[in-house]
């Protein structure tokens, strides 16, 4: 086997038994490695960069840092220092690329080819963003959007626009949103966006902003091209546009950590199937899973703590299993009803893959 490339300098600080990396902005966490917790360690979280990560310094001074509000009565720049007094919050979310599942696209798409492993469920510490809102006299008339800004230094030479990481959400996404300082009991690291950044729970990764620099509640979406053109649905056969849906809200989606076939065969005998699964903003009402590639489910078992609609919750269903090829499969539904599909939706980029059936896994018992 090729020798695993190295972890990346800003992210050496992970285990890297833990992680597949694919390049130095891509790093994702191996399916045998979510084990059966509901946290997602920080050193085995996946993670993704559309520019080269800043330089470690502007974690040398965290309160210092600085985010420009715009877009509300009274816009003004505040430090980490001055959010800080103006509320906390704790939330746990899935973080998941919006790419994640594009390894299982027949049509192979440009980007990585994530399988299931560009998503974790992270607990978030910050200000609620409508508390900030709030203190700077509420939203400003006709805000329609909230845009969030990267604080990273843009490449020179090229027109900011086509490389500037800069998302819009519906205004809506106020409701929920944080400016988190925080994860998983410690201060943010560089690799997640530290000193602070913009969290959108229920959202794409995308759209969570690291090292957020400007919030602005704006009117029309941001004109970047990781808005207008990148992480759109673009159906097969056409081009990227701004008037094609956008990767915003998750969909409800799930899929089997164990048992997996990638130590050999297993025994005849009793298994834990077990696995995550998740509704985006909305909690998971059911799990089932199948042992025969979906012709038969049985309900699974929620297990573990239940930390809000925004989180994974765990699964697992004690199964028999005798010698043969078993393809097993697991397919959740959100409280709203609303049930995994069986198929991807077919789009340029391999986004949104939410399938039961390319998230099944085959395993052998010998
Ligand atoms: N932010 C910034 N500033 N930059 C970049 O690059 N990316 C995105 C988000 N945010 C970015 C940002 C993406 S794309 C994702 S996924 C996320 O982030 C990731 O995260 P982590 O922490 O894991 O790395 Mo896809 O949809």
């Amino acid at each position: 086997a090729p020798a695993a490339k190295p972890l990346p300098a800003y992210a050496g600080w992970k285990t890297p038994e833990a992680l597949i990396v694919h390049s130095t902005s891509t790093l994702e966490t191996r399916r045998s490695a979510f084990g059966t917790s509901v946290i997602t360690p920080s050193n085995q979280l996946y993670v993704r960069n559309n520019l080269p990560a800043p330089d470690a310094a502007i974690l040398d001074n965290r309160d210092a840092w600085s985010v420009s509000i715009e877009g509300v009565k009274n816009p003004r720049s505040l430090t980490l220092a001055e959010l800080r007094t103006l509320g906390v919050e704790t939330v746990a979310t899935v973080l998941q690329c919006s790419g994640n599942g594009r390894g299982f696209f027949p049509s192979k798409p440009s980007g990585t080819p994530w399988q299931v492993g560009a998503a974790g469920c992270v607990v978030w510490s910050g200000v609620p963003l409508r508390n900030v809102v709030a203190a700077l006299g509420g939203l400003a008339d006709g805000a329609a959007y909230l845009t969030g800004t990267g604080g990273e230094k843009l490449p020179e030479g090229v027109d900011p626009l086509t490389v500037l990481v800069e998302r819009s959400v519906p205004v809506k996404a106020l409701d929920d949103a944080l400016l988190a300082w925080e994860m998983n009991g410690e201060p943010l690291s560089l690799a997640h966006g530290g000193p602070l950044r913009l969290v959108v729970p229920g959202y794409q990764g995308v759209n969570n902003i690291k090292y957020v620099k400007r919030v602005a509640f704006t009117a029309a979406q941001s004109q970047a091209r990781i808005m207008s053109h990148g992480y759109r649905m673009s159906p097969p056969g056409s081009k990227a546009s701004p008037d094609q849906p956008s990767v915003w809200e998750m969909g409800v989606k799930s899929w089997i950590n164990g048992p997996l076939a990638d130590k050999g065969a297993l025994k005849p005998g009793q298994v834990q199937v077990h696995g995550v699964a998740f509704g985006g903003t909305r909690g998971i009402k059911g799990v089932e899973v199948s042992v025969d590639g979906g012709k038969t489910w049985q309900a699974a078992k929620l297990i573990g703590p239940d930390l809000g609609p925004f989180a994974w919750r765990q699964f697992a269903l004690p199964v028999r299993l005798e010698a043969g090829t078993h393809v097993l499969a697991s397919r959740a539904t959100d409280t709203a009803g609303n049930v995994q599909a069986e198929q991807r939706e077919e789009n340029l980029g391999g986004y949104n893959n939410a399938s039961w059936r390319d998230h099944a896994v085959t395993v052998t018992v010998a």
